[in-house]
């Protein structure tokens, strides 16, 4: 990242101020954005990790709940949930303020915030704002700052960045798969990084209520759109028969997106009686984020969510009909 893109600007920037924070005795906060995954944790607490090797004060805090799938990730059990005084808040894989959920007023009232990203919608909500769209994951932004600033990568510090990186190009299989991206993977096994471990933890390991409420969702699953559009929930009502939690619900889009029609896959979560969640996938000529934004919700072109604040039943009519009209206005040659 030598030079800068889209008007963010460049690692070399602000690498100076970043490494005079690193250095003074202030203590700093690692924040990962609500329902936190690997790319925005890992990164987290591949940073922390680091920066505490060099004998920094250096809290990691996520927004409640806890993402206990993500417990294999070394440092986890540092883990904090409440808001710590801290001189300087670096923010990971979080494009907009909304992505802190009841945590926003912590961010907002931070003395300086660190904002370290890879999403193209970032709303450059920083003081200082670290932004690259071309990373294939916010880890990957991650490895160069800490490089540049020479700070240390550990076997442990290697292990966060390559889960965050690893899930972020959903196990080297997405677009965002480029040269960079296998190179950095290979770097970091060679700098401590376990490549089977993180896969198995990441694919490999699911409980048996996970897989029986994917079963649910399976079965559930509706298409429309000559296939092109597909769709499932998951309701309060199906993690209770399956003895489950939201946070399991994780990879159901992924069975989603493997449909060979799939042009947009939209997997509702009725996370409280009166919220909704989606996660939205897409396939050329779609983008994902255009189902999203009318909602409040962004993300990426391939990968996307949003959070509707009102019942399932209510939400859902409003997201299939932009999805419905997305592929309906296109109607792509077939
Ligand atoms: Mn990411």
């Amino acid at each position: 990242m030598s030079v800068a893109t889209r008007g963010w600007p460049s690692l070399e920037e602000v690498a100076g101020e970043i490494r005079s924070i690193v250095s003074d005795g202030s203590a700093v906060g690692c924040m990962a954005h609500k329902d936190a995954d690997a790319d925005s944790l890992g990164s987290a607490l591949g940073f922390a990790l680091s920066l505490r090797e060099m004998g920094k004060r250096a809290h990691v805090i996520v927004p409640e709940p806890l993402p206990l799938l993500l417990s294999y990730l070394p440092g986890f059990d540092t883990l904090e949930t409440g808001q710590p005084a801290v001189d300087t808040l670096f923010t990971f894989d979080c494009a907009t303020l909304e992505r802190f959920g009841e945590a926003r007023p912590y961010v907002e009232g931070a003395n300086r915030v660190v904002s370290i990203d890879h999403h193209a919608s970032n709303t450059g909500f920083g003081t200082i704002n670290l932004v690259d769209p071309d990373a294939s994951a916010t880890g990957q932004v991650v490895f160069r700052l800490l490089r540049e600033i020479g700070a240390p990568i550990t076997p442990a510090v290697a292990n966060n960045l390559y889960a965050a990186l690893f899930t972020d190009t959903g196990g080297f299989r997405h677009e965002n798969t480029t040269e960079g991206a296998l190179r950095l993977g290979a770097e970091l096994v060679a700098l401590g990084a376990d490549p089977a471990f993180v896969a198995l933890r990441s694919y490999k390991w699911r409980s048996i209520p996970r897989v029986r409420l994917e079963g649910l969702a399976i079965a559930g699953l509706q298409a429309e759109c000559g296939g092109r559009l597909v769709w499932s929930q998951i309701t309060q009502a199906m993690l209770e028969e399956a003895g489950a939690d939201m946070q399991e619900s994780e990879g159901v889009i992924d069975t989603l997106q493997s449909i060979d029609t799939m042009k947009i896959a939209i997997l509702f979560k009725e996370s409280e009686p009166a919220s909704t969640k989606i996660s939205v996938r897409s396939r050329d000529p779609y983008n994902a984020t255009d189902v999203c934004t009318p909602f409040g919700g962004g993300g990426h072109q391939r990968a996307a969510g949003a959070e509707l604040h009102e019942p399932l039943l209510s939400a859902r009519p409003k997201v299939l009909d932009v999805a419905r009209r997305m592929i309906e206005s296109s109607a792509p040659r077939s």
